[in-house]
């Protein structure tokens, strides 16, 4: 941790450390070019937002990851798609969970900079990524319905999907891959977002809780038969979990 004159900067009995450390994680990662400055006003909604839910995992988003869980595990080529913040702030976790359950991670970044896409792939591989996809040689495929940079993508991930993760996203593209005809998993804090409400599948809760919290779910569920699984997913009620996660937040601040 960073000091000024051999104190920290953010002592760790300091009643906001946790909030304050990723932060900071992720204005050093902005400038090692992995988080875009933009990524930084991302952040700062998502902090929002979660202060409406007590910075805690609601029962509802439990409910959804596992649904997310059970579409992921039946999924005939699933892909989690990153950008700089997923990668700065859950680089590591994503990097195990993608190799626990053989779901590729693809980068794909909406503010192209010299430098970036490289910054995150070294981040990554120093995870343990080896398979990449989005960087390097590849034959780019183009999302219809998209004209910024994320429509390009790589034809063995995201292009070919039928599933496809969004961790922290932009409206846009949640709406062109479900034009594509893709099976959206969104995580976003905002249930109101534009994200969050044209995805099929979206887990509202804080992507720092969610990936470890997936792992833990996934490995629970993945020995389930797949008549199970399906149901689990049947059971699933979008509506209703966009529904249930704004009043989970009006009955929280009713108690404050
Ligand atoms: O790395 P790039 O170039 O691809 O940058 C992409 C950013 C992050 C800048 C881009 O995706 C963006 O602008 O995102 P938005 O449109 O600001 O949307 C971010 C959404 O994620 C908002 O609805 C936030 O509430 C939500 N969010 C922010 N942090 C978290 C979060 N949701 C879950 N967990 C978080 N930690």
């Amino acid at each position: 941790m960073d000091t000024s004159n051999g104190i920290p900067i953010i002592p760790d009995d300091h009643p906001r450390a946790k909030s304050l450390h990723y932060r900071h994680l992720l204005v050093e990662a902005m400038h090692q070019k992995i988080v875009t400055p933009s990524g930084l006003c991302a952040h700062g909604r998502g902090e929002a937002f979660d202060y409406l839910i007590g910075e805690r995992t609601t029962p509802i988003a439990e409910k959804s990851m596992e649904a997310a869980m059970a579409v992921l595990l039946t999924a005939k080529h699933p892909i989690i798609s990153v950008n700089g913040n997923v990668a700065a702030l859950v680089g590591k976790e994503l990097v195990e969970f993608s190799q626990i359950f053989h779901i590729p991670l693809e980068i794909n970044i909406f503010y192209q900079a010299e430098g970036r896409l490289d910054a995150i792939t070294q981040l990554l591989q120093s995870y343990g990524a080896t398979d990449l996809l989005g960087v390097g040689d590849f034959e780019p495929k183009q999302l219809s319905h998209l004209s910024s940079n994320r429509r390009i993508v790589d034809p063995r991930g995201i292009y070919q999907a039928d599933v496809v993760v969004v961790p922290l996203e932009d409206g846009d593209r949640t709406e062109a891959l479900v034009a594509a005809g893709k099976y959206v998993i969104a995580i976003d804090l905002n249930p109101l977002s534009r994200t969050a409400q044209k995805a099929h599948l979206t887990i509202v809760d804080n992507l720092i809780r969610v990936i470890p919290q997936m792992i833990t779910i996934g490995k629970r569920i993945q020995t389930l038969s797949r008549d199970l699984l399906e149901q689990l997913i049947s059971n699933f009620d979008q509506p209703k979990n966009l529904k249930h996660s704004v009043e989970y937040i009006i009955k929280y601040l009713k108690t404050q």
